[in-house]
């Protein structure tokens, strides 16, 4: 298997080279969006520098080359995730879009009252709160599949909380917190066996390990180009055909359309049914670009690569006195994210010492406060790697720790 070479990564990202508080960025935050190479800026820039124009509504050269760049974006993004086919790739702006898409449309047309949901206690508010709204408006039961003390998923009670009245199942590939690698296949399994419709959050597990979206048999797919080397304002659905083609639409207006007259109008097909107005179309470019930066670099050696960091990670702070880890120590199972709490520190106050060095860490609750209510916490410091990160940044961090404890006198 290829290893990745961070010293010639490192290069394709030039913000790496930036000083922040005099000091080299030791960027400890690509959970919450990660850096973008050169590729990805110049695919953009070439764009808006050489052929830019709204895309499928000219007949003239420039509109027709970013139509062209458009859908071959998607087709790159259908290949990345194992997709059947283009059309089954609906652009959104971010993971938070594609699960209301899935929410508003697919909720409202096909759930009805009593009908039952399932999430688990580990979902960041984009894969919660849509669900409690969609459950609060029509009468549903919203159910929990509970954590072990490990923080992993407990499912020794899944046939009990999946059953004929379940309808939809949703849960997070790899915890934005936790760390932890979900197996979907027995959730999916139990879900399949009752009829219940899959949707996975998949923020946290494309950008950084393999997927295959027909392999794992999920109904629905989503996840932000943001946090794998793309640019903002991009994220995807991905979606089974017969399920996009029976559901309404989401958001209504241009390019969704096929004709419209005073009385009525009618949908295009799926994806564009689902894509009203002008789409982020260079964004789509730039993830295309950013796409075939990880094939290139090859997502075994991305998650090798991760899964050694946080092993380091895993033992230099579990050397720091006074330290909780959060989620599962073996990193097997876990993603690139170690998250942790200081005895007699606040997160904030952590995170605010450790910029003075340069180093960005994330600190609060991470989008998840049902999760940190289950852990008994209100807030706690995240560091989370990425292609780019080295084992000196986890050692700088460490140091930044101890410089903090003392400079907190803890
Ligand atoms: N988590 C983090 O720092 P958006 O904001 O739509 O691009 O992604 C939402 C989202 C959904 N699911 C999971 C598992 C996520 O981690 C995120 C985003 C970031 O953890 C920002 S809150």
């Amino acid at each position: 298997m290829k290893t990745l070479d961070t010293a010639s990564v490192r290069l394709d990202f030039p913000i790496l080279s930036e000083l922040v508080n005099g000091k080299p960025v030791v960027f400890l935050d690509s959970a919450a969006s990660s850096q973008k190479p050169a590729q990805v800026l110049q695919a953009m820039q070439r764009v808006y520098r050489a052929t830019y124009a709204n895309v499928h509504r000219g007949v003239y050269t420039f509109s027709e080359r970013g139509t062209e760049l458009y859908d071959q974006a998607r087709a790159k993004i259908a290949q990345f995730i194992g997709a059947p086919r283009p059309e089954t790739i609906v652009f959104t702006r971010n993971a938070t879009e594609a699960l209301n898409l899935v929410a508003y449309s697919y909720g409202r047309a096909f759930l009805r009252p009593g009908d039952e949901i399932v999430i688990t206690e580990l979902e960041h508010h984009a894969n919660f709160v849509p669900w409690m709204v969609l459950a609060k408006e029509r009468g549903l039961a919203l159910k929990f599949i509970p954590l072990t003390a490990e923080g992993m998923l407990d499912l020794s009670r899944l046939d009990e909380l999946i059953t004929p009245k379940t309808r939809l199942v949703s849960f997070a590939q790899v915890s934005n917190v936790l760390g932890t690698i979900i197996d979907p296949a027995p959730i999916i399994a139990r879900a399949r066996s009752v009829g219940a419709t899959i949707v996975v959050d998949g923020s946290q597990a494309v950008p950084h390990m393999p997927v295959n979206v027909q392999d794992m048999d999920c109904d629905f797919y989503a996840f932000s180009g943001h946090k794998m080397l793309g640019p903002t304002g991009i994220g995807v659905l991905y979606g089974k055909l017969h399920l996009l083609e029976a559901m309404p639409p989401f958001l209504t207006g241009g390019d969704m359309i096929t004709s419209v007259t005073f009385e009525r109008a009618t949908w295009n097909d799926p994806p564009l049914k689902f894509e009203a107005g002008t789409p982020s179309f260079v964004e789509a470019i730039g993830l295309g670009a950013a796409v075939d930066y990880l094939s290139a670099l090859g997502m075994d050696a991305v998650r090798a690569h991760e899964r050694a960091i946080v092993e380091y990670a895993l033992e230099r702070m579990s050397e720091v006195p006074g330290t909780r880890i959060f989620g599962p120590t073996d990193p097997a199972i876990r993603g690139g994210v170690l998250t942790f709490a200081l005895n007699g520190i606040h997160p904030h106050d952590l995170a605010t010492l450790l910029d003075r060095e340069g180093i960005a860490i994330r600190a609060g609750h991470h989008c998840a406060q049902p999760l940190h209510i289950r852990l008994g916490v209100n807030a706690t410091a995240r560091a989370s790697f990425y292609v780019y990160t080295e084992t000196r940044e986890i050692d700088a961090l460490v140091e930044g720790i101890y410089k903090a404890k003392k400079t907190l006198r803890k």
